[in-house]
C-alpha cells in the first residue's frame, strides 16, 4: 500500500471539490436537498417540466402501494426527447462516439441519429412491430444497439435487450416472457480477438422454440468471418438483412404519442436464485428519473464526452449510456470490446483518443486495474478526464482511493453510486459539487429519495441528504426507500405477486432492496452488500464488504470474497477466498500475516478462521462477485444455479482445489 493512501486511510479524510469544479457545477447549493426533502414531488416535477411533453400530466404521482404511477395523464415519447429535440435544436452536436474492438470508429451526430432511429422505427413498421408489441435485442455493444432501443421507443414498441453473453437458453427464456415478436441482432461481435457468433446462438434459441417471433432483423456487424449466412440458415424464412431492409426506409418515422405509464422496457436481473425477473419501466417516470439524476450526479455539460463503460444489456447501459445522457443532448462514447484487448490499457487508449471527460465503471473493472499495475494507466494521457463514477458493488476504500488517484491525477471528484435495476436510476450518491466525499461511502440519498436505515422490526433512522440524523456510529440495517420515486419499477413483468412479496412485504409501504447499509457519525452511508451476504458471527452482523475491504488493504490482495459458513458454536465462522497480486507466494506465513492484518484492522471478532488463495472468483456476467456459491463450496454442498456466471467453470475448479485442500 503506497503512503498515501495509508495517510488518507488513517486520517478518515473527506474529499471536497475544487473551488473551479464547484464555480461550474450543474448543482453547487447545499439547499437543493432541504428543498427537495421539504417537497419531494414539486422537486420532481420540476425535473419533467424539462423535458418535452406532447400533453401536461394532470396529477404528479399516485400512491397506492405497493404501485406508484407518475405524471398521470401526461403524454410524450422518449426517443423524441432523446434525440429529435436534439437534432433541431443542435443537429451537429455529436450524440454517440463509437469504437469497435478492432478499433474501427463512427461518429453520429444528433441529425444522423434522428435519421437511422427513425430508418430502424420504419423498418421494424414493415416487419409487423406495432406500438404495444415488445422487441427483444440481442447485440454486441455498438450504436446499433442503442438505435435498436430509440427506435422501438420511438414507435412505442417495449424492448428487452439481453445481454450479448447470455446464452441461447437464456435469450429464449427471456424473449418468451417478455412475448417478443421479433429479435434484433448482429451476425456477431468482437469480445477479445474472437467473434461472438449472436446470429448462430439466435438461431439456437429459436430451435429451442420462440413461437411468437416472426422476424429476425440482422445488423452485418462481422460479414463473412461470422460464418452467418442467411440465405441458407436453417431459419432463412425468419431472417431479415438490416442493410436491405433498413437501407430502403424514408428517415421520416413520427414518434408515438405515449402515456406517461406506458412501458418503455423490460429488462431481466439474472438473480441469485429463481427465474429471472423482467423489471417493468415506464416512459415518463423513468426518463425523468434518469435525466435529472445524469445531469446533477455526473454534472454533464454540452462540450462533455460521457464514458459508461457498461454493456447497454444491464440497466446501469440503459440509464447511462443511452436515456439519461441522450436526454441531456450529451455525448456518449460506447465501446464494444474488453478492456484488456489488444492491451490492457485499452480504456487509457480509448479515454486518451477520444478525449473522454466522464468515465463510469465498476468497481471489479477497477480492482483489476490495480492488480495489472500503474503502467498501463500511466503510458496514456488522462488530463481531459474531469470526474469518474463506481457502480455495481460496494468500493473498498483501497480501490476508491487507487481510482482519484491513479485514473483521476488526484483533480477529479469520485461519485460512488448506489442503486438497481428496479430503480432505475441513481438513488445514493454523492453531488459532485456539493458533496464532500470519503472514500468508500456512497455518501447522501440523492435529492428527493429518503432512505431508512432500520431494524429487523421496521424501525430506524432516516436519512435524506447532509440535514439528516445522524446515525449511531457502527450501526448497520437494512436500506429501505421511504417514498416512491418516479423511475421506480412498476413491477415484474407476468408476476405481480412476485413483485409485492419480493420488495413490498417485509417492510408494508416501504421499498426493501435487499441491501445492508450503515449509517455513520456523519450521517453518510456505506453499503454492506446483499443482506444474504451478510454474517451473523458469535451474536455480531459483520459485513463481508467490510473484510474483503481489510484484506484488500494488504499489499499482497489483489481481491477477496468473503463469506459466513455454518459453525456449531459461532453460527457463522469467516471464511475468505483471497487472490495475490503479482510477485506474492500463497505461503501459510501469509495467510496467518492476512488473519492477523484484519484483526488489526477490524477486531479479533472479524479474524477469519480459514483463507483459501485461489486464482479466481466466480462472477456474474456483470461482474459481480457470487458469494452464494462460496458458500456452497466452503460448506461441501453441491453447486446451485452457476447459469449466471461469467465463467462456470471457476467454480466448479475452485471447488476441486479446495475440497482437496480440505482433505
Ligand atoms: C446498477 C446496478 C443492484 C445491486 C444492488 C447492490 C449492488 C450497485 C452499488 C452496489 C454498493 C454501489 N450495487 N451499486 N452496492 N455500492 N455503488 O448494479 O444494478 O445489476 O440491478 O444490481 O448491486 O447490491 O442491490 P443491478
Amino acid at each position: 500500500m503506497s503512503d498515501t493512501i495509508q495517510t488518507l486511510l488513517q486520517e478518515n479524510r473527506h474529499f471536497s471539490p475544487s473551488p473551479e469544479f464547484v464555480a461550474q457545477a450543474n448543482a453547487s447549493d447545499v439547499s437543493i436537498y432541504e428543498s427537495a426533502a421539504a417537497d419531494p414531488i414539486g422537486f420532481w416535477e420540476g425535473w419533467a417540466q424539462r423535458l418535452d411533453w406532447f400533453e401536461p400530466w394532470h396529477t404528479v404521482c399516485d400512491f397506492q402501494p405497493p404501485h406508484a404511477k407518475w405524471f398521470l395523464g401526461g403524454k410524450l415519447n422518449a426517443a423524441f426527447n432523446c434525440v429529435d429535440r436534439h437534432a433541431a435544436a443542435t443537429p451537429d452536436r455529436r450524440a454517440i462516439v463509437f469504437e469497435g474492438e478492432p478499433g474501427d470508429t463512427r461518429t453520429l451526430t444528433y441529425a444522423q441519429l434522428k435519421d437511422e432511429v427513425s430508418q430502424v422505427a420504419n423498418a421494424l413498421k414493415e416487419l409487423g412491430v406495432t406500438k404495444g408489441d415488445r422487441v427483444s435485442i440481442y447485440m454486441p455493444m455498438i450504436a446499433e444497439l442503442a438505435i435498436a432501443m430509440l427506435a422501438c421507443a420511438r414507435i412505442g414498441a417495449g424492448h428487452t435487450v439481453v445481454f450479448g453473453g447470455f446464452s441461447a437458453e437464456s435469450l429464449q427464456e427471456r424473449t418468451n416472457d417478455a412475448k417478443a415478436k421479433v429479435i434484433i441482432t448482429a451476425d456477431g461481435g468482437w469480445r477479445r480477438g474472437n467473434v461472438v457468433p449472436l446470429l448462430k446462438i439466435v438461431e439456437d434459441a429459436l430451435d429451442l422454440g420462440c413461437p411468437q417471433v416472426e422476424k429476425v432483423l440482422v445488423f452485418e456487424r462481422i460479414g463473412e468471418k461470422a460464418g452467418a449466412d442467411l440465405a441458407v440458415s436453417r431459419h432463412s424464412h425468419l431472417l431479415e438483412s438490416w442493410t436491405e431492409v433498413v437501407g430502403r426506409q424514408s428517415n421520416d418515422c413520427p414518434c408515438e404519442v405515449m402515456d406517461s405509464e406506458d412501458l418503455l422496457f423490460i429488462l431481466y436481473t439474472s438473480g441469485s436464485t429463481g427465474k429471472p425477473k423482467g423489471i417493468v419501466h415506464t416512459t415518463g417516470g423513468y426518463l425523468t428519473g434518469t435525466f435529472a439524476t445524469t445531469k446533477l450526479v455526473f454534472d454533464l455539460k454540452e462540450d462533455d464526452l460521457h464514458f459508461c463503460t457498461a454493456d447497454c444489456g444491464w440497466v446501469t447501459g440503459h440509464s447511462y449510456v443511452v436515456y439519461g445522457p441522450l436526454a441531456n443532448g450529451g455525448t456518449v462514447l460506447m465501446y464494444e470490446g474488453a478492456p484488456d484487448t489488444p492491451d490492457k490499457d485499452r480504456f487509457w487508449k480509448i479515454i486518451e483518443k477520444h478525449k473522454a471527460t466522464i468515465l463510469y465503471t465498476a468497481p471489479t473493472a477497477i480492482r483489476a486495474f490495480m492488480k495489472w499495475g500503474l503502467e498501463y494507466p500511466q503510458r496514456c494521457d488522462l488530463s481531459s478526464l474531469r470526474l469518474l463514477g463506481s457502480v455495481g458493488e460496494p468500493i473498498n476504500p483501497e480501490a476508491w482511493i487507487w481510482y482519484q488517484e491513479h485514473i483521476g491525477g488526484g483533480r477529479c471528484p469520485v461519485v460512488d453510486t448506489w442503486w438497481q435495476t428496479e430503480t432505475g436510476a441513481i438513488m445514493i450518491t454523492a453531488l459532485p459539487g456539493i458533496t464532500p466525499t470519503k472514500p468508500g461511502s456512497a455518501t447522501w440519498p440523492f435529492p428527493g429519495i429518503k432512505i431508512s436505515v432500520v431494524g429487523e422490526e421496521g424501525v430506524g433512522v432516516t436519512v435524506a441528504g447532509p440535514q439528516s440524523t445522524h446515525g449511531v456510529p457502527g450501526v448497520g440495517g437494512y436500506l429501505v426507500i421511504e417514498h416512491p420515486w418516479p423511475s421506480m419499477t412498476r413491477g415484474i413483468y407476468n408476476d405481480p405477486d412476485r413483485y409485492e412479496k419480493t420488495y413490498w412485504s417485509k417492510f408494508p409501504g416501504k421499498y426493501f432492496a435487499g441491501d445492508g447499509v450503515k449509517l455513520d457519525d456523519e450521517g453518510y452511508l456505506w453499503l454492506l452488500g446483499r443482506v444474504d451476504d451478510i454474517m451473523l458471527v458469535a451474536g455480531h452482523n459483520i459485513s463481508t464488504m467490510e473484510v474483503e475491504s481489510a484484506l484488500v488493504s494488504h499489499p499482497s490482495v489483489a481481491e477477496a470474497a468473503v463469506i459466513g459458513k455454518s459453525h456449531e458454536l459461532k453460527g457463522q465462522a469467516i471464511s475468505a477466498f483471497v487472490i495475490l497480486r503479482g510477485g506474492f507466494e500463497p505461503t501459510d506465513g501469509l495467510v496467518d500475516e492476512l488473519k492477523k492484518h484484519v484483526a488489526h484492522k477490524i477486531g479479533a471478532i472479524a479474524r477469519p478462521d480459514d483463507i483459501f488463495i485461489s486464482a479466481e472468483l466466480p462472477k456474474t456476467r456483470s461482474g459481480k462477485i457470487m458469494r452464494r456459491l462460496l458458500r456452497d463450496v466452503a460448506e461441501g454442498r453441491a453447486l446451485g444455479d452457476t447459469t449466471t456466471l461469467a465463467d462456470p467453470t471457476v467454480v466448479s475448479s475452485l471447488k476441486t482445489q479446495y475440497e482437496d485442500k480440505e482433505s
